[in-house]
C-alpha cells in the first residue's frame, strides 16, 4: 500500500474538472484519505516545485500555480504512486495518451490540469507541505477487504 499526492491545479479548477478528477479516482478503487481546497501561498509553491528553481519555465510555473484555488489530496492504494502518475499522463497534454486526464482535458504543457507525486521520495515531501497529520481519515471501503488484508 503507498500513499500519494495529487493535485487539481489552478486550470482545473476554472475548467470545472474537480469532479471529474475525483470519479476517476474513485472508479479507479483508490482510497481519498485527505483532501482541501486551498490557494497556495507564493512561499509554499516555491517549496513544492523546488526542482525546478532555475530553470526557464519556474516563474511562470509559480505564477500559474497561486493564481486561483488547487485541490490537493492524499490517496492510498496498491502500488498508487505509480498508478496515479499513469492516470495523469504525460507531462505535455499533446503527448499524453487519450484516457489519461491531461491527454482527454488539455492541448498546453503550461495548463495541464493535475500534479501528481512521481516517486517515493517526491510523494511523502509533498503530502507533507499541504497536508499535517491531523488531515488523514483511516478508513476502509468494503470492496478493499478482499484486495488488501
Ligand atoms: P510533471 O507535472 O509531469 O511532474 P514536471 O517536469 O515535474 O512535470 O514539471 C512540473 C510542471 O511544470 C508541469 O506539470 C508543467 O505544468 C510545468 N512545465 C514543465 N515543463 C514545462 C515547460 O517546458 N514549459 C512550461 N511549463 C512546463
Ligand atoms: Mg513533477
Amino acid at each position: 500500500m503507498e500513499t500519494t499526492f495529487l493535485m487539481v491545479k489552478p486550470d482545473g479548477v476554472q475548467r470545472d474538472l474537480i469532479g471529474e478528477v475525483i470519479s476517476r479516482v474513485e472508479e479507479r478503487g483508490l482510497r481519498i484519505v485527505a483532501m482541501k481546497m486551498l490557494h497556495l501561498e507564493r512561499n509554499t509553491a516555491e517549496e513544492h516545485y523546488a526542482e525546478h528553481e532555475g530553470k526557464d519555465f519556474y516563474e511562470t510555473l509559480l505564477d500559474y500555480i497561486t493564481s486561483g484555488p488547487v485541490v490537493a489530496m492524499a490517496l492510498k492504494g496498491n502500488k498508487a504512486i505509480s498508478l496515479v502518475r499513469d492516470m495523469v499522463g504525460d507531462t505535455d497534454p499533446k503527448d499524453a495518451s487519450p484516457g489519461t486526464i491531461r491527454g482527454d482535458f488539455g492541448i498546453d504543457i503550461g495548463r495541464n490540469i493535475v500534479h501528481a507525486a512521481d516517486s517515493e521520495e517526491s510523494a511523502e515531501r509533498e503530502l507533507d507541505i499541504f497536508f499535517e497529520g491531523s488531515d488523514f481519515v483511516d478508513y476502509r471501503k468494503v470492496e478493499e477487504d478482499w484486495i488488501y488484508e
